[in-house]
């Protein structure tokens, strides 16, 4: 999980707050102190968290208590939106013309994700229909060219590149030429990283950028960097106009609150962020969202996006079914698959703002188990499909003869769809524990219902 310790935190301390007695003023600063230290451990600059938590304090105890709502889903409320105003509020999408070249080049010091993050933009909107291509400019690095060149080969993206050119300047005016040639509209420019320092980045970034002219300049920041990031963010925020961040490496990473609000603080938008090696970890970053995460609130239009990303139809009553649990051997299969292509289940459970430990082998579901799932399936009735608690010894048997499997492969099966099914439910029993205490005004379940 992104910042897995800083929600961890956070969500302890909201938790306290919920099965505390009375609430007083006592019981808010104890609450702004574990916040503070939270923050603090999530390398929060010091003059951030103080912020923070003086907005909690002054808002928290507001005796204007909007109508319906309780003292504590208010103080909720407040700890959310101060999260959320101060990692940027506002989510900022980055516009592209359709039809249009646009171009979006990267820069960034050496090692923060440059390349991989052109990689998963590549793929993040090359899925939503826009003509993606990427354009190698990195002419420094032994081994930059033949590195985008496969990411983008991997998920058919056009790519151009110049291995003996050794202008970078020549190099994007010559990519971004052939692109538009292409038609395509999405020009993603990987640049060089051999900066290790901002002066001598802000240099590069400005010939080239007078040469090609991009839409958009975004600072790739790794987030390891902590508080450090927004010293980075803030030179750069001042040397272009047109700037947005992306801050990487945010998976594992104990210090990425840190990287994200200092980041935040230079107003300059953070676009997207980066949550693993993988070409699909990457999500746009939406602020509120992010914060409602982090306190373990669920969003359940966050995880429908998510499913339209993998191309798959999911509705939202299907997945009030899947929360519900109510579902048969055809619809574990076909939870199954849709999970696998959403990614880990683990990621979207936490998508859903639950820490539910997964069974290994629920999370580990391999191809050739849901092959053979498939084809023992198709032995079954539609009644024994409906209903598998009639599948009993003779039955069993029958089935896997006919599957030409063995009745093991069959009860595997039957395993699997218990734990699945025992898991739907208590992450129903979950859901409507959390609605029960809803809070008006915030994205969750009762907004789609
Ligand atoms: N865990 C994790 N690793 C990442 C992420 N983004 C990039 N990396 C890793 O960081 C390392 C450097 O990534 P690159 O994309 O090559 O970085 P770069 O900025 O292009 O590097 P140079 O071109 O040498 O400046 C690689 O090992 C990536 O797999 C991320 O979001 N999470
Ligand atoms: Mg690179």
């Amino acid at each position: 999980m992104v910042l897995e310790g800083l929600g961890k935190s956070l969500n302890s301390a909201l938790k306290r707050l919920f099965n505390a007695g009375a609430i007083d003023e006592d019981l808010v600063k104890e609450l702004v102190k574990d916040i503070q230290r939270a923050l603090l451990v999530a390398d929060v600059d010091v003059n951030l968290v103080m912020g923070i938590t003086k907005r909690v304090e002054k808002q928290a105890l507001d005796e204007n208590l909007p109508r319906g709502v309780s003292r504590r889903e208010h103080i909720v409320k407040v700890v959310w939106d101060t999260l959320a105003y101060f990692l940027g509020e506002k989510a900022v999408p980055l516009t592209i013309n359709p039809g249009k070249p646009n171009l979006v080049m990267l820069v960034g010091i050496q090692g923060s994700g440059k390349t991989t993050t052109i990689g998963k933009l590549a793929r993040y909107y090359q899925k939503r229909g826009i003509k993606t291509g990427v354009v190698c400019a990195d002419n420094f690095r032994p081994g930059a060219y033949s590195q985008l060149k496969q990411l983008a080969e991997r998920s058919n993206i056009p790519f151009w590149g110049d291995e003996n050119q050794k202008d970078a300047v020549k190099l994007a005016k010559k990519g971004f030429n052939e692109m538009k040639k292409r038609g395509i509209e999405l020009i993603l420019l990987d640049t060089s990283g051999r900066h290790r320092e901002e002066t001598s980045l802000i240099k590069e970034m400005k010939s080239i950028s007078k040469a090609v002219k991009p839409q958009e300049i975004m600072l790739v920041i790794d987030g390891t960097l902590g508080q450090q990031a927004g010293s980075q963010a803030a030179a750069f925020k001042q040397a272009t106009n047109i700037g947005s961040i992306v801050i990487t490496k945010l998976d594992g990473s104990a210090k990425g609150g840190g990287a994200l609000s200092a980041a935040a603080a230079t107003q300059a938008p953070i676009k997207f962020i980066g949550t693993g090696e993988g070409m699909d970890a990457i999500e746009p970053f939406n602020p509120t969202k992010f914060a409602g995460r982090l306190l373990g609130m669920s969003d359940i239009k966050g995880l429908i996006e998510k499913v339209q990303e993998a191309q798959i139809e999911i509705d939202e009553d299907a997945a009030m079914r899947l929360m519900k649990g109510q579902f048969t051997l055809t619809d574990m299969m076909a939870q199954l698959k849709q999970l696998k292509k959403m990614g880990p289940i683990g990621k979207v459970m936490e998508m859903l703002g639950l820490q539910y430990k997964l069974p290994d082998d629920v999370a580990e579901i391999q191809e050739d188990n849901l092959n053979r799932f498939e084809v023992i399936m198709s032995s079954m009735t539609k009644e024994e499909l409906d209903n598998p608690k009639l599948l009993k010894s003779s039955r069993l048997k029958r089935i896997a003869m006919g599957s030409g499997t063995d009745t093991r492969d069959v009860r595997d099966l039957l395993k699997q769809y218990n734990q699945m099914k025992k898991m739907m439910k208590a992450m129903g029993k979950q859901r409507r524990g959390r609605r029960g205490g809803g809070i008006p005004g915030l994205p969750g379940l009762d907004g789609i219902r």
